[in-house]
């Protein structure tokens, strides 16, 4: 299946010429209570059996979704790998990896803007300009998310690919570098084809010949559940169409209604909007260059057309359950939730799927369709 919330950042051509947006920290408007999570990667990998940690700097997700297909690739080596997202984790312990065996960091980045790390990695990136830290244990690898046609061309990927040597890590393998003018998916493949039997040949380890894929997530049918407890669409809190509570910020963002939406060219190729979001209560202030996100829903004929060909009631409650138990992520999409809901807000249903996707669901074609 094919599980990616879709988020667009909408650059509004707003009547005065600037551009809308609310960047996290403007979004919080409420001091967090003190979280007592656990930010040492280290202690996680050394209590799971971890040997590989896959860090993203991901802002849509691309970079994210690259992790965890590279986590999940280690078992066939023999090896362990989680992704990670950099945010949540102490990055200053990277100079601890040496007390894991085989040890390896890999590092999936985007670059975005002037060349600059994507949010979740901006602590990560300002840190490491600054570090004075000592990495002869660390091994390392990166892969770089950008697009060819901006003048910083990968920037933040071989940043810290040349900013990790520097500190005495030891590369293990070359920086990939991803064109998403080109094909992106493309130069991850070649990339990843190359960097495996690297990893093996530096460990001495031998592919274990497991090809088959493991099974991610396992489906749960609710036939008892009290609808208050079922997601409808939601993208942070359940209920959050009903009452919205701060601090907003982009795993709970604040809905704003649109107050005026008028098209302002009459002719021509562009499509060009005056909007206007009302953000009454919600305590964000709007400054220009912040941003705006919109959350697309799909068309009710096709949802209702994929129900049919699937021959599922599409008001059955699930939950796709993570069967790695370990993993930050429990659900690929909020759950539990309908298949209607899924496939309305949360699935991407019109792009085609990507080849990694495609493998997978190859092994459960009749031999008739073509699995090329
Ligand atoms: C607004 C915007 C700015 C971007 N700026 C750059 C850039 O400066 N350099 C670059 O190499 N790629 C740039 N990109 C391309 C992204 O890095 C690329 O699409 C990447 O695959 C996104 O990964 P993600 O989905 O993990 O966030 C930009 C993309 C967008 C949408
Ligand atoms: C790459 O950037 C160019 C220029 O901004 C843009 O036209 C193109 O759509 C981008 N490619 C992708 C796949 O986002
Ligand atoms: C599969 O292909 C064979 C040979 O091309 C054909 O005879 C058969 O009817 C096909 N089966 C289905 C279910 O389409
Ligand atoms: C369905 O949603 C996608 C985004 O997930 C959007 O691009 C597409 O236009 C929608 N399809 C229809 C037919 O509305």
């Amino acid at each position: 299946m094919v599980h990616q919330v879709f988020v667009l950042s909408l650059f509004l051509d707003v009547a005065m010429g600037c551009v809308f947006s609310l960047p996290e920290d403007r979004l919080v408007t409420v001091d967090r209570a003190p979280t007592t999570r656990d930010t040492s990667f280290i202690d996680k990998m050394k209590k799971t059996g971890k040997n590989i940690v896959v860090f993203y700097g991901s802002q849509t997700g691309t970079a994210e979704e690259f992790s965890n297909r590279l986590a999940k690739d280690a078992h066939r080596y023999g090896m362990k790998g989680m992704a990670a997202d950099p945010e949540e984790y102490d990055l200053s312990e990277l100079s601890r990896m040496g007390e894991i065996d085989n040890s390896l960091a890999i590092f999936c980045l985007a670059t975005y803007g002037e060349g600059d790390p994507t949010d979740n990695a901006q602590d990560f990136y300002d840190w490491l300009q600054e570090a004075d830290a000592d990495f002869s244990g660390l091994k390392y690898t990166v892969f770089a998310l950008g697009n060819k046609t901006y003048e910083h061309y990968n920037a933040m990927g071989k940043y810290v690919d040349k900013r990790l040597e520097e500190l005495g890590a030891q590369r293990i393998f070359d920086l990939g570098m991803g064109d998403d003018d080109g094909n992106l998916e493309e130069d991850f493949v070649s990339w990843r084809e190359q960097f495996w039997p690297a990893v093996c040949e530096h460990f001495g380890v031998e592919a274990t010949g497991e090809e088959s894929s493991i099974r991610q997530y396992e489906l749960k049918v609710h036939t008892d559940l009290n609808m208050n407890k079922v997601y409808t669409g939601e993208l942070g809190r359940l209920k959050s169409f009903e009452n919205q509570k701060p601090p907003f910020d982009s795993k709970n963002p604040f809905l704003a209604p649109v107050t005026v939406n008028r098209k302002l060219n009459k002719g021509g190729e562009r499509h060009l909007m005056h909007l206007e979001l009302d953000i009454t209560g919600s305590k964000i202030r709007y400054e220009s260059g912040d941003h705006v996100a919109v959350y697309p829903i799909n068309d009710t004929a096709m949802v209702n057309k994929i129900g049919e060909l699937l021959a599922v009631d599409l008001d059955t409650v699930i939950s796709l359950n993570n069967l790695d138990e370990e993993s930050n992520k429990k659900h690929p999409f909020p759950c539990p939730t309908t298949y209607r809901t899924a496939l309305t807000h949360y699935l991407d249903i019109t792009n085609s799927p990507r080849t990694n996707v495609l493998y997978e669901l190859a092994q459960y074609a009749t031999p008739n369709i073509t699995k090329e």
